[in-house]
């Protein structure tokens, strides 16, 4: 892999890091963030498969795909802004959440709540690509519990019918709120699960942006060769609750651990300086840069306007 791209790689993840600790102090400080869902742990596999799509791709994140957002050109500034309810964020105000951050211009579909809603409309983004015979590709991400319901199902079984340009990231975290994966199926193998469907599936080391990227990168170029959907199972460790509610108690302790000696990023870190492509200086030199980026953001998000009360009602369609 290109020293720039594995560089690249790294500082996505390393910027999305610092924006995710920063929206959780500024939640444990009171300072009027709505629903905060960290995606800690979850690196290397929203900026892994967000830099696998190309610019006329669309994606749809769920609430831990933080750096395919950064990645796809959402702005740190942006993203705050929705965070804080404010009217510059991609939601203008309307939900004050990592979920509604839609932008089509960036090739985002908007997050769809409801799991595993996202299936089936990124789904019929990939076929309208179909119909129109352009050489683009759709991709979504799930997670474990997201498996478990009818909407997977249904969605994997038409993409592959109907050879759609359909990419689907499966995000095992091994829980789904407080329920561990053994408590929400008979089965372990995700990848398996959706093979049995006809696509193309595969289990990659979700801690491994480097596996991601090439695994993912590979179902695009499938899909975009009309080679038909994959999925790709990548598998890591919810390391804080749900959302920042939840203290976790469920999870045992031992768990965290084995996966924090595992981190995403440290892991690329000392890949990164044992192949000699980048120094320590270059490291300590990205982090400052994402440190600064991220106050920037904070500032001009938390000086934007509310949203005007008179607009409620724009964008409510039925
Ligand atoms: C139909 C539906 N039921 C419940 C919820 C509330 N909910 C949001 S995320 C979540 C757990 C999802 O677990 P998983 O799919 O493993 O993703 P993770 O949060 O672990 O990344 C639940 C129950 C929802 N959004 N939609
Ligand atoms: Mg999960």
């Amino acid at each position: 892999m290109d020293a720039d791209l594995r560089i690249s790689l790294h500082a996505w993840m390393v910027l999305t890091r610092t924006f995710d600790d920063a929206m959780v102090s500024m939640w444990k400080q009171g300072r009027g963030l709505g629903g905060t869902f960290s995606q800690r742990g979850h690196e290397a596999i929203s900026v892994g498969a967000g830099m696998a799509l190309g610019p006329d791709d669309v994606v749809a994140p769920m609430h831990r795909d933080l750096g395919t957002y950064l990645v796809r050109g959402m702005s740190p500034e942006r993203i705050f802004s929705n965070l804080l309810g404010k009217a510059t964020g991609p939601s203008r105000g309307r939900d004050a959440n990592l979920h509604g951050m839609g932008d089509l211009g960036l090739g985002i579909i908007g997050y769809i709540s409801h799991i595993p809603q996202a299936l089936p409309t990124t789904l019929g983004a990939a076929m309208a690509f179909r119909y129109r015979g352009e050489r683009r590709v759709a991709m979504t991400f799930v997670g474990d519990g997201g498996t478990c319901s009818g909407g997977f199902h249904e969605t994997l079984n038409m993409a592959a019918l109907y050879r759609a340009p359909f990419v689907l990231v499966i995000e095992n975290n091994q829980y789904a709120y407080s329920t561990p994966l053994h408590q929400q199926m008979a089965v372990s193998d995700l990848a398996a699960r959706a093979a049995s469907y006809g696509v193309a599936a595969e289990r990659v080391d979700g801690n491994d942006v480097e596996a991601v990227y090439r695994a993912v990168s590979a179902a695009v170029e499938r899909a975009r060769n009309g080679e038909g959907p994959s999925a790709i199972e990548a598998v890591t460790m919810r390391m804080l609750g749900h959302a920042i509610h939840d203290g976790a108690e469920y999870v045992p302790a031992e768990l965290l651990e084995e996966w924090a000696a595992k981190d995403p990023i440290e892991r690329h870190r000392n890949v990164l300086l044992e192949d000699g492509v980048v120094d320590t200086v270059d490291l300590e030199k990205m982090r400052e840069v994402a440190q600064q980026r991220i106050a920037e953001a904070i500032a001009e998000a938390e000086k934007a306007p509310y949203p005007d009360p008179a607009t409620v009602t724009e964008g409510v369609y039925a």
